[in-house]
């Protein structure tokens, strides 16, 4: 597969086989990450990187676009019929741009925003202080319950009394339980807030019917690709109705409807030419999604969260909220006597990747601290089953209660090295 990157760059070339080395070594438990498929990464691979297309289909500033405006257009169809929205913009370049064309499209500069906390799930875009959502932006923040560490709807609803945002976003990036998108709806109506749903980790359980859909509830739906959607890294921006429910009283003077107004934001408002190779690789994984094999897919990766969870809470591993409803678990390591970072490096040790995460009402740093966050989609792309979760469950087990013992760590090392083989990562390529 790399024969010609080989000849031209060895030095690269050896990173990235060192790199799927690593990835078909390791047990991939981060949650927002997967493994795209071969046809998703040649279309990603493909000649239409070489092309510049600003505009839209049939409306493009440069000519020659006849076949990239075939690929934007059987994206933009398989979002919206995947989703069962009314219209889809396909090109944002990831999902933190993707955000920023929908406060773009929906907000002027030092409206109120209200997004989950970074420190309680949220996200960087949600209005964080230091981000463009909390700076060119008035970022509020709600959390989670400080006991259940539940969302707590009532909580929310008085936040959004006190602070009359204009635009409420509603998804995480560290919550293991399920959105009730309906009461963000009744919160942002009663306020006259448009309400953004960012449903990036949760996508591909959308698609499955694990989560409930946004679609009757969200304004805009901001989603990546390559989560639990399992496609290359991107966004898509999806409107559910294009006619705008508060158009009368935030954009009086204006005749564009929502689609509009958003795909005026990417371009000519934030972005330039669309990575053609992008759009063509999420076709694929919109193809891929809409298989009846995905559903499949999408139910064994809870399947897989909430057996993986049942095993370390037997182990008794303190599990924020208690269990999971989704793809991911978040774990307190400070009653074993560790911090994030530590339990992060020692798994990172015997080739168990996680990453370290802020626990609601966390005393600790983003950098050091007292959490970790596991997730199943990666596994379950590779055929893990129940069955191996609680045996990967078991190993973390083991670790992170004997994380100094070379013995256990050697043990650990030797089991993760049998479930790999048991399950190969991309068997189709020699290397
Ligand atoms: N970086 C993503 C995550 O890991 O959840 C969010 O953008």
């Amino acid at each position: 597969m790399l024969s010609h990157l080989k000849k031209t760059d060895p030095e690269t070339t050896s990173w990235l086989e060192q790199e799927l080395a690593r990835q078909r070594q390791g047990l991939e438990l981060i949650p927002s990450e997967n493994f795209a498929s071969l046809a998703v990464m040649e279309a990603l691979g493909s000649v239409l990187t070489n092309k510049y297309s600003e505009g839209y289909p049939g409306k493009r500033y440069y000519g020659g676009n006849q076949f990239i405006d075939q690929v934007e257009e059987l994206a933009r169809g398989r979002a919206k019929a995947l989703f069962g929205v009314e219209h889809a913009n396909v090109q944002p370049y990831s999902g933190s741009p993707a955000n920023q064309a929908a406060y773009f499209a929906l907000l002027k500069p030092g409206d109120t925003v209200l997004g989950m906390g970074l420190a309680q799930g949220g996200h960087l875009t949600h209005g964080y202080k230091l981000n463009f959502s909390g700076r060119y932006y008035q970022g509020v923040s709600y959390g989670v319950d400080p006991k259940t560490h539940r969302l707590d709807y009532e909580a929310i609803r008085k936040i959004a009394l006190q602070t009359k945002p204009k635009l409420i976003v509603c998804g995480a990036t560290a919550y293991p339980r399920l959105i009730d998108f309906a009461a963000f709806r009744a919160i942002a109506d009663e306020v006259q807030a448009y309400l953004l749903a960012d449903i990036s980790h949760i996508a591909g359980l959308v698609v499955g019917g694990l989560h409930p859909s946004p679609v009757p509830y969200a304004d805009v739906i901001m989603t990546t690709t390559h989560k639990t959607l399992r496609g290359p890294r991107g966004a898509m921006l999806l409107i559910p109705r294009v006619l705008d429910r508060f158009h009368d009283l935030y954009h009086p003077a204006s005749k564009r409807n929502l689609a509009e107004l958003i795909d005026a934001a990417i371009i000519p408002g934030l972005q330039g030419g669309p990575h053609n190779h992008q759009t063509a690789a999420i076709a694929v994984c919109l193809k891929e999604a809409a298989q009846p094999d995905f559903k499949t897919y999408a139910q064994q990766i809870v399947i897989n969260a909430q057996a993986l969870a049942k095993t370390l809470a037997r182990q008794n591993f303190r599990l924020i909220t208690g269990g999971t409803d989704n793809h991911l678990l978040l774990i307190d390591v400070s009653p074993l006597g560790l911090t994030g970072q530590q339990a992060e490096a020692t798994l990172d040790s015997v080739n168990i990747t996680v990453n370290k995460n802020l626990i609601p009402y966390d005393t600790r740093t983003p950098l050091d601290p007292s959490g970790i966050r596991l997730g199943t989609p990666a596994l379950t792309s590779r055929g893990f089953t129940a069955e191996d979760m609680i045996q990967v469950g078991e190993v973390i087990g083991q670790v992170l209660t004997q994380p100094g013992d070379p013995a256990v760590l050697a043990t650990a090392k030797q089991k993760v090295k049998a479930l790999t083989a048991e399950h190969p990562l991309y068997p189709e390529l020699k290397n």
